[in-house]
């Protein structure tokens, strides 16, 4: 089996000291903010103690170079791909989830985008981490665009099944989605469930906006914790002071538990 890489290594080593981990996401689409902007964004995350930073998004099509360089430019802590498609895939990472959406309907999202990035992945020397992707209700753009099959919210022995049977493949990371900028976060008793059972770290988004909604999501058993909305919305403005709450937050949470 194939060490983990260098940007996988890190991750794992501010887990093992915080027993948490924060990645702030960066959607890369050109509509919603500059290379440059995108840039500062991360500056601010990584000042604020953010571990790693994700660019992805369902919808980000096309050139996301030019937003990479600039992210690249900026922070020295891990920038890592989260491919809404095989669109999302640049050089200039360090690393790409290697995501399998498993609960989607369609083969697309289970295994052929992979297929069809993987030699590219090779090509452009990315370190992929093996990914299981699993969205939970309510959903958002990335279970409409992923054809997925909703993990119901009251339903976390479904989200157990799927997990364990991930973990038995050999992905790195199960990650539960509600979805970006969801009404309804990932269920707490659902991230207990799966956290009390699995070996792998759990990554949980969508949907947290307040420093107390991330931590009760890390309480919960959450190792990696990803938002991107409350980021994006506050970030420019307060110059990272809401994610710094957040992160001492998430991290008071696992040092109580
Ligand atoms: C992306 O769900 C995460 O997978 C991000 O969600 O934008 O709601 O933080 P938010």
């Amino acid at each position: 089996m194939a060490d983990p890489g260098p940007a996988w290594k890190s991750i794992l080593k501010v887990l093992k000291e915080n027993r948490v981990v924060h990645l702030t996401l960066i959607d890369p689409d050109p509509a919603k903010q500059s290379s440059t902007v995108a840039g500062k964004i991360a500056k601010l995350a990584e000042a604020a103690g953010t571990n790693g930073i994700m660019v992805g998004g369902s919808t980000a099509f096309g050139i996301i170079d030019e937003t990479l360089q600039s992210i690249k430019g900026q922070v020295k802590i891990p920038v890592l791909l989260f491919p809404g498609n095989v669109s999302g895939l640049s050089r200039f990472a360090d690393a790409v989830f290697f995501m399998s959406l498993l609960n989607s309907r369609t083969t697309y999202w289970l295994i052929d985008a992979h297929t069809l990035a993987a030699r590219y992945i090779k090509g452009f020397n990315l370190e992929p981490i093996s990914m299981a992707y699993l969205i939970v209700q309510p959903g958002g753009t990335a279970g409409y665009v992923g054809d997925a099959r909703l993990i119901p919210r009251n339903k976390p022995e479904i989200a157990l099944g799927f997990g364990l049977a991930a973990q038995y493949m050999g992905f790195q990371i199960v990650y539960l989605e509600a979805g970006s900028g969801a009404k309804n976060a990932v269920p707490l008793p659902m991230i207990e469930l799966l956290s009390s059972q699995l070996d792998v770290p759990i990554a949980v988004g969508g949907g947290m906006s307040t420093p107390e909604q991330a931590a009760a999501v890390s309480a919960a058993g959450a190792e990696i914790i990803v938002q991107g909305t409350a980021i994006e919305r506050t970030i420019l403005e307060d110059n990272g002071k809401q994610l710094s709450k957040t992160i001492k937050a998430i991290q008071q949470a696992k040092k109580r538990g």
